[in-house]
């Protein structure tokens, strides 16, 4: 037998959650580092996570008439700082090229931190009359933002892959409602892949994105009460429209400026799925998402060895039947208990065991990654039996993040709760009246800032601001975040 060391988790999620995190992303084989600081090995396992999340947004964007197009990696600097307001507070972070071999570019080359400014100079030479709008166009792409900040696998990484959502319309009415639209695809993601809740709703003035009319964002509250934004839809109004001269002659052949949105999500999605729902074994995963759903370890002794391997081959084939993602693992040279704790770090969500007294009893043995507890299922339905499991995994997830979610958002009145809640790591909900100075406040006091204020609001009037007792003009989620 090969040694049982050093293969599973040392630190605690509630000890010491960052050195839980850097050793679960690791052992349970998501990443790997690699030879730039910032930038990660996706390994297969995680970038399946990323391929279904791309086939389920990729289909719902799809059905709703979005088409998918690429632009180049390399944005001209001209280009990129045409738009200046967006750009300022960014370029720091913009990662440059500025030579081709041994020449140096006649100008630099900025890496694509996002594709506004190269898609919005294309889109005002194919929009010409209100025929051509609505323009809707999404790409799946990878993105480079040469962060100073401590960077962290998924969480914040210099290189990250996305998809950027970007379209114009005729009506400020149209792309109000699609901004609006695609926020809900994203809690559709979050709630139907990752089985994670979201707090749905429009960020402050200071936290949106300055080229951006209003920012809407699903919020995601993380172990150890920090939030962190989860997906983005901004309604950039004619900001852009007006900056690269996108225009089109209306039904009265009169010539208007385009509203314009774009919309977000990355594989940071990944590591907020990986911290909302693993422990101390290992990677916990929603079945929808896991690459291996469920894994059959044989028991195998000399004399049963080849009737267990029959039942087996039996159960494999009516799991595929279901069209479900399996793994048979018959290694010869590990003991099951051993296999038992490899797949339970690596996160799947169904271990069948199957041994001779099993197949006495005509049974397989069923563990479900989030229970631990042996149960078990008669051979003969195992298929249909297992589909069912991992419904109700996928379910029981959800409710159980949404639980933790409820328990953790409390309303208050006065900074002093404010404090208090805050500091015991809870998400407040409170009247604000929206002033910088009193985000500032807050930030200083707590190092908690505004999440989002929900779209469908609580009455506010009358209502009194926690933070300067002014009146107030939201409600607005508040927490310390990544
Ligand atoms: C970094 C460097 C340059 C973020 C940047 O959220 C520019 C930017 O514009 C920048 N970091 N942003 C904002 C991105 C806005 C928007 N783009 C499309 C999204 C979703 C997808």
């Amino acid at each position: 037998m090969l040694s049982q060391d050093t293969k599973g988790l040392t630190a605690r999620k509630s000890d010491d959650f960052s050195e839980w995190y850097t050793q679960l992303i690791q052992k349970a084989e998501l990443i790997e580092y690699s030879p730039v600081s910032g930038c990660y090995i996706l390994r297969p396992s995680a970038y399946h996570i990323w391929e279904k999340v791309q086939e389920y947004f990729d289909a719902l964007i799809k059905k709703d008439g979005v088409k998918n197009v690429y632009f180049p990696l390399f944005i001209p600097e001209s280009l990129l700082t045409k738009e200046k307001e967006h750009v300022e507070g960014f370029a720091p972070e913009v990662a440059w090229v500025e030579t081709g071999g041994s020449s140096k570019l006649q100008e630099r080359l900025a890496v694509r931190p996002t594709s506004e400014t190269i898609m919005y100079d294309a889109f005002a030479k194919w929009i010409r009359s209100h025929k051509d709008l609505p323009l809707r166009l999404n790409q799946w792409c990878n993105i480079v933002r040469w962060e100073f900040k401590h960077c962290m696998p998924f969480l914040r990484s210099r290189e990250f892959l996305w998809q950027e959502g970007h379209t114009a319309f005729a009506a400020k009415k149209e792309a109000v409602a699609e901004a609006e639209k695609m926020l809900d695809f994203y809690e559709q993601v979050f709630r139907d892949l990752y089985a994670i809740p979201v707090l749905k709703g429009r960020k402050s003035e200071s936290e949106k994105f300055a080229g951006a009319e209003f920012t809407l964002s699903v919020e995601i509250l993380l172990p150890q009460g920090k939030a962190i934004q989860g997906a983005t839809s901004h309604h950039l109004g004619q900001h852009f429209s007006h900056a690269f001269e996108i225009t089109f002659l209306d039904q009265n052949q009169k010539k208007q400026y385009a509203w314009q949105n774009s919309w977000g999500i990355s594989t940071r999605s990944i590591g907020i799925m990986i911290m909302a729902h693993s422990d101390d074994k290992g990677l916990v995963l929603p079945p929808r998402v896991a690459q291996i759903q469920v894994v059959i370890v044989p028991i195998l002794f000399d004399k049963s060895k080849e009737r267990v391997l029959e039942v087996v081959k039996q159960v494999e084939k009516s799991l595929h039947a279901k069209h479900l993602r399996v793994h048979v693992d018959d290694r010869e040279d590990y003991s099951p208990g051993w296999k038992f704790n490899e797949w339970e770090l690596k996160g799947v969500p169904i271990r069948l065991e199957i041994g001779p007294k099993d197949i006495e009893k005509n049974q397989v043995t069923v563990v479900q990654r989030d229970l631990g507890q042996k149960e078990f299922v008669p051979v003969d339905d195992v298929g249909s039996e297992i589909v069912l499991l991992l419904d109700q995994m996928q379910a029981r997830l959800f409710e159980k993040a949404t639980k933790v979610l409820e328990e953790s958002v409390i309303e208050v009145s006065t900074l002093k709760e404010a404090v208090k809640e805050l500091e015991k790591g809870k998400i407040i909900f409170a009247p604000w009246c929206e002033s910088l100075e009193s985000e500032e406040l807050l930030k200083e006091k707590t190092g908690a800032k505004s999440l989002n204020a929900p779209l469908k609001q609580p009455a506010v009037k009358g209502k009194k601001c926690f933070i300067t007792g002014k009146p107030a003009t939201q409600w607005y989620y508040f927490a310390k975040s990544y």
